[in-house]
C-alpha cells in the first residue's frame, strides 16, 4: 500500500524485546505519524500516515517500549517470560494515537441557541456582539454558574469529545473576566482532566473580551489581565497564554502587552488571529515564538512566512468556519507550501462552534478547506500535539505515551470520510 510493502520496517532500528512490559497489542496496522516509519510529508519518500502493518506494540509503565513484527511478539509471549502482561489481539484494526483537542472553550455557563435563531434571520456575530450578547451573554452565564453547576454543564461535552477518542485537550478560560471567575473556570479544567484520566492543558484566555465594568477603558482592563496572570500561573492553572485579537476585541498594542506579561513568566503564547479582519495576530506570536495561531480566515503569505520561521502550529477551526457561515477559507495551498504544521481542533464554544465531534471537524477540514484525510489526521493528532507543546504524545514510537485508540476501520481516512458513525472500539490511555 505505500513505500513500507515488501522491506522489514524495523530493520534498521535497535529492536531488542523488551525486558519488562505490561501490555502487548498484536495484530494491528498502526497510523504512526512518525518519522522513524518514514513519516516526511513533502518529501518524495514519505510513507503516508506513517502506516505500518500486522505489527505488536509494546507498553510499559504509560509509554510505549517496543514496536515490531506481530510474529517476534508472539513468540516472546509464549516464551512464557511475560506471565503477567495482558495480550490484546485486535485483529487488523487500526490504531491511531489519541486524538488531541488542541483549542476548546468547553467550560462555559449556559447556552446561545437564541443568537443561532438571530443569525438565521439576518444578523451578524458583530452586530450581536456589539449589542451586549456574544462572549458576554456567555460571561454572564459563567459568572453565574458556580464551581458544581460549571463542571457539570461542561463534563456532557467532554463525555462527548471522549467517546470519539480524545485522549488531550486544550480548555481554555476567557469567559469569567475577572480573578475570581477566570480562576473557577480553570479550576474546572483541571479538576475534569483528574477526573477523567485525561490531559488538560489549561490556558488563560482573559483577553478575550471586554467586560461590562470596563466598557470604554479596554487599556485598564489589559492591565488587570496582567495583574491576575501571575496569580494563577502561581497556583498551577495557566499553562499557556492565548488572547482574541479582533476589531470587536483587543488590538495588537493591547495584546503585546499581555505576550510580554506571559513572556516574563516563562509561559508560551498562543492568539485568535486573523479570524475576522487581518490585525497582525500572526505575526505577534511569530515574534513571540508562539506555539500557535488560531482560525486565519483572513491570514496573508507574509504572515506565513513568518510562521515557518518561528514554528508556529497553524491552527484550523472549521466549526466556526462552518457555523458563521464565512466564506473566506484559510490559506492551506501557502501554508503547505511554506511547510508550516497544520492542526485541527473543535473550537468548542457556546457562541461559533458549538461542536463536540473532533471526527467531523476533520471531515470538515477536508471538505470545506481541501486538506487530505491524512493531513487532518495529522491535525489532531501529530500536529495538534505540538500545537500544545506536548513532545511525547501525537505520535506512536518507542518512548511516547501509550494513549492509543484501536478504531474499526478499513484504512485511516475512513476517519475524516464517514460522518457520524463511530468507529473507536477501544481508549488506552497512559497505557490502561
Ligand atoms: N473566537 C472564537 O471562536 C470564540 N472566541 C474567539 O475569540 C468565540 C467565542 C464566543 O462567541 O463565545
Ligand atoms: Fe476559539
Amino acid at each position: 500500500m505505500n513505500g513500507q510493502t515488501g522491506d522489514n520496517p524495523f530493520a534498521d532500528r535497535q529492536n531488542t524485546f523488551p525486558d519488562q512490559l505490561d501490555k502487548l497489542i498484536i495484530n494491528a496496522n498502526i497510523a504512526t505519524f512518525s518519522e522513524a516509519f518514514g513519516y516526511r510529508p513533502g518529501s518524495d519518500k514519505h510513507n503516508e500516515y506513517g502506516s505500518i502493518e500486522r505489527t505488536a506494540i509494546a507498553i510499559h509503565d504509560g509509554k510505549i517500549v517496543w514496536l515490531g513484527a506481530s510474529d517476534e511478539a508472539a513468540e516472546a509471549i509464549q516464551s512464557g517470560r511475560y506471565a503477567g502482561a495482558e495480550v490484546l489481539d485486535i485483529q487488523q484494526q487500526w490504531i491511531t494515537p489519541g486524538l488531541i483537542d488542541c483549542h476548546t472553550h468547553l467550560v462555559y455557563g449556559g447556552n446561545r441557541s437564541n443568537e443561532f435563531e438571530a443569525r438565521l434571520k439576518g444578523a451578524t456575530y458583530t452586530e450581536i456582539a456589539q449589542a451586549g450578547g456574544g462572549i458576554l451573554a456567555t460571561v454572564q452565564a459563567t459568572r453565574h454558574a458556580d464551581e458544581t453547576e460549571l463542571y457539570r454543564q461542561s463534563e456532557k461535552r467532554l463525555q462527548a469529545l471522549l467517546a470519539e477518542g480524545v485522549t488531550s485537550i486544550e480548555i481554555k478560560s476567557g469567559y469569567g473576566l475577572d480573578l475570581a471567575s477566570e480562576e473557577k473556570m480553570l479550576r474546572v479544567a483541571r479538576k475534569l482532566g483528574e477526573d477523567y484520566g485525561i490531559t488538560v492543558k489549561k490556558t488563560y484566555l482573559a483577553a478575550h473580551a471586554l467586560p461590562p465594568e470596563y466598557q470604554d477603558n479596554a487599556d485598564a482592563y489589559i492591565d488587570k489581565v496582567c495583574e491576575w496572570l501571575p496569580i494563577l500561573h502561581e497556583k498551577g492553572l495557566v499553562d499557556a497564554v492565548d488572547g482574541f485579537i479582533e476589531a470587536i476585541a483587543f488590538d495588537l498594542a493591547q495584546i503585546t502587552r499581555v505576550f510580554a506579561t506571559a513572556k516574563a513568566l516563562g509561559i508560551p503564547v498562543k492568539l485568535h488571529s486573523e479570524q475576522l479582519t487581518n490585525m497582525g495576530g500572526s505575526r505577534l506570536v511569530s515574534e513571540y515564538r508562539g506555539l500557535s495561531s488560531d482560525h486565519l480566515e483572513q491570514l496573508q503569505e507574509e504572515d506565513i512566512e513568518q510562521m515557518a520561521k518561528s514554528d508556529t502550529v497553524a491552527v484550523l477551526l472549521p466549526g466556526a468556519f462552518y457555523m458563521l457561515r464565512d466564506d473566506t477559507v484559510p490559506p492551506i495551498a501557502l501554508l503547505r507550501k511554506h511547510r508550516v504544521a497544520m492542526a485541527v481542533a473543535t473550537d468548542c464554544n457556546p457562541g461559533t462552534s458549538p461542536v463536540t465531534s473532533l471526527l467531523l471537524m476533520m471531515n470538515m477540514a477536508c471538505t470545506l478547506f481541501d486538506l487530505t484525510p491524512e493531513e487532518a489526521l495529522a491535525g489532531t493528532t501529530r500536529n495538534g500535539a505540538k500545537a500544545l507543546g506536548m513532545m511525547n504524545k501525537g505520535q506512536i514510537s518507542v518512548g511516547m505515551d501509550a494513549d492509543l485508540l484501536v478504531w474499526d476501520i478499513e484504512r485511516p481516512a475512513d476517519l475524516s470520510y464517514l460522518v457520524g458513525l463511530n468507529p473507536l472500539t477501544k481508549t488506552i490511555i497512559n497505557g490502561r
